[in-house]
């Protein structure tokens, strides 16, 4: 990281601090389809504004995952914003609107700060940007920006940020898994968070027709080219009575085939598109493929969503990873 950058990220810390302690009512939201780490994030900014005084609200075009309802504090996530009274919106993990998704109605209006580790700068900011692609997840930052603040941690706020940590990093598994976050977590577990609790219910909290689902995808993956690659039709959620959110582990047992370059699962939505998760093992940069197809993420896990039938996706997927029949 060049001088530069390092001076535009502690700006960017200090900025968003700033606006953070001089508002009373702040509106946060994150990505559509949260995840344990933009939902840590969230809620240990909730936690934080309930000691402090504030009002801190949280929405979401998606429903916050059921799988992170042993957080402390979970309940408080889903308080109705009162409209029309905020002076701040956060967005964070991510930093464009379109991510955003139909909850961009309510911040828009609002001066609006990011935090946000994703490559790419998003247009969501209007005073303060904090963006630092070199952090592992939403909550390392997160995490930092408390310590900056001089608030205190707590257990309650320690079990949000840890959530992320090993969400995004993948149960501290992936190259992101850095000192930085290690120290972080490290720091964390000192408030008293259970590790073995907090993996048991992010990773071990499965339904049935998850366990099931992921059976098909494995049945059904092929290897080509160092690509491995599965899809699940809708007939198959159908079947088993399985949802989208039980698709979520299936990616990463995909990518345990072993001398692959990346692993792809595609499959059909309930609105007839086709959802595409890419995970990638060397140099492949997975978030620049996704970006061609209205996507992100990072350089090795992002995702996209294409208008077309799933054989016309598995097409255009494999051929832009260079995979040939
Ligand atoms: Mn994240």
């Amino acid at each position: 990281m060049s001088e530069g950058e390092r001076k535009e990220i502690a700006e960017g810390l200090a900025s968003v601090a700033r606006a953070l302690t001089s508002s009373r009512r702040i509106l946060l939201t994150s990505h559509k389809g949260p995840d344990g780490d933009s939902v840590g994030a969230a809620l240990a900014l909730v936690h934080w504004g309930e000691r402090t005084g504030r009002i801190v609200r949280y929405v979401n075009e998606d429903a916050v995952p059921e799988t992170l309802s042993f957080l402390p504090g979970f309940a408080l996530l889903s308080r109705p914003p009162e409209f029309a009274s905020f002076d701040l919106g956060v967005i964070l993990d991510c930093s464009a609107p379109e991510r955003v998704g139909a909850a961009w109605n309510l911040v828009r209006g609002l001066p609006r700060i990011v935090v946000d580790h994703h490559e790419g700068i998003g247009s969501a900011a209007t005073i303060a940007r904090w963006l630092d692609p070199s952090a592992a997840s939403v909550t390392v930052m997160v995490g930092e920006l408390l310590e900056y603040m001089k608030e205190p941690l707590d257990r309650d706020i320690a079990y949000a940020l840890y959530t992320g940590l090993v969400t995004d990093t993948m149960s501290f598994q992936q190259a992101n898994s850095d000192a930085r976050c290690h120290r972080r977590a490290a720091r964390l577990l000192e408030e008293g968070v259970s590790p073995f609790e907090v993996t048991m219910n992010l990773f071990e909290n499965q339904r049935h027709a998850a366990v099931r689902l992921c059976g098909r995808a494995m049945e059904r993956s092929k290897l080509r080219h160092e690509v491995c690659f599965s899809e699940l039709y809708r007939r198959d959620f159908e079947e088993l009575g399985a949802r989208e959110s039980d698709t979520e582990g299936i990616i990463r047992t995909l990518r345990g085939v072993a001398g692959i370059r990346v692993a792809v699962l595609l499959r059909e939505t309930v609105d007839g598109k086709v959802k595409v998760t890419f995970r990638s093992k060397d140099d492949t940069d997975v978030a620049a493929v996704a970006a061609e197809f209205g996507g992100g993420g990072h350089k090795a896990a992002a995702g996209c969503t294409l208008e077309c039938d799933i054989e016309e996706a598995r097409k255009r997927i494999l051929a832009r990873l260079g995979v040939r029949k």
